[in-house]
């Protein structure tokens, strides 16, 4: 019943054609007094599509997707209409029939497929809550659940999972946001090999991807996808994908250090050399002398950024 629906998914019959394993890059959104600039979203995105990312996820954490208003969303997604195939979109919110909304429009626009958190906020809500919201969703379209227990306060497990999928539901997949890979690999091992298990986490991208996880979901891959390229090829020596691991761990580990939700738009500037806006409050924008400590910093760790 859970394959049945697994092979009917789109982004599963994509995914038997498709090389894993999958680079996913949860997009910036750049805005400009206060609103989302649509244009420096298409400009960025194109340059990490060119730079070997496979997939777009739009309105995720990494692009402050939570304080994106239902017609910002939409109009990320039309202004990348023409990436239809490629995009992922968070569509999970507190208001169910707005996320519903957003889940109906995902399939107008044949988009690759929805990814949603469960209901958050809220302490000690049921499972059986968290099941019929997914289950609801991922009627309308195919979805990848996006587990970020630190930030939603709920761990999903692989029972719950079952559970959606016993009622009906089409879960295609999780995105698991824990630095933990044995978490991660429970939901292989308990679901199947079909059902897919992205990595959220940029610090153990080369450990996924070696132990059969099929992809990644970086922040990182905005300012060095192509250390994200390299630290997942299954084809480059060990040696090769650990050392470009080490690098991104050390990027966003800086990133943290000064407020990585911020810290992501300045490290796209410092190291790819174009401007994408800034973060919109509650995240608030660096300071010029610390956008510039933040630059030093970053070309400490990776000599290739470019000089302003
Ligand atoms: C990751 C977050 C988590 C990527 C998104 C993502 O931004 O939507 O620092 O490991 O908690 O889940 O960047 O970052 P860390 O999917």
């Amino acid at each position: 019943m859970y394959c049945e629906s697994v092979k009917n998914s789109t982004l599963a019959s994509k995914r038997w054609n498709s090389v894993l394993p999958h680079r996913i890059v949860p997009v910036i959104t750049p805005f400009r007094a206060n609103r989302p600039d649509v244009q420096k979203l298409l400009h960025h995105s194109q340059s990490l599509l060119n730079d070997g990312m496979d997939y777009l996820f739009l309105a995720g954490t990494t692009g402050l997707g939570v304080s994106l208003s239902p017609d910002e969303k939409i109009s990320l997604l039309n202004g990348l209409r023409e990436f239809a195939p490629k995009l992922l979109l968070q569509v999970g919110t507190l208001n169910l029939e707005e996320s519903m909304k957003l889940a109906e429009q995902a399939k107008n626009s044949k988009l690759h497929a929805i990814v949603s958190y469960p209901p958050y906020f809220y302490p000690r809500i049921s499972d059986e809550w968290v099941v019929k919201y997914f289950v609801t969703l991922s009627k309308i379209y195919p979805l990848i659940v996006y587990n970020y227990p630190l930030a939603t306060g709920y761990d999903i497990s692989p029972a719950i999972i079952k559970k959606v999928l016993q009622n009906g539901g089409n879960v295609i997949g999780i995105k698991d946001t824990l630095p933990d890979l044995a978490h991660m690999l429970t939901f292989k091992y308990e679901l199947g090999n079909d059902f897919i298990v992205y990595s959220g986490p940029d610090t153990i991208v080369t450990s996924a991807v070696r132990s059969g996880i099929d992809g990644c979901v970086a922040g990182s891959a905005n300012y060095v996808p192509e250390l994200l390229v390299k630290a997942t090829d299954l084809q480059a020596k060990l040696s090769e994908s650990i050392a470009a691991q080490k690098t991104i761990a050390s990027l966003a580990m800086l990133a943290r250090k000064y407020g990585q939700w911020a810290a992501n738009y300045y490290l796209v500037k410092a190291i790819r050399g174009y401007d994408v806006g800034e973060p919109r409050a509650p995240i608030y924008p660096l300071g010029q002398a610390e956008e510039e400590k933040l630059a030093a910093e970053a070309r400490e760790i990776y000599p290739l950024v470019k000089a302003k």
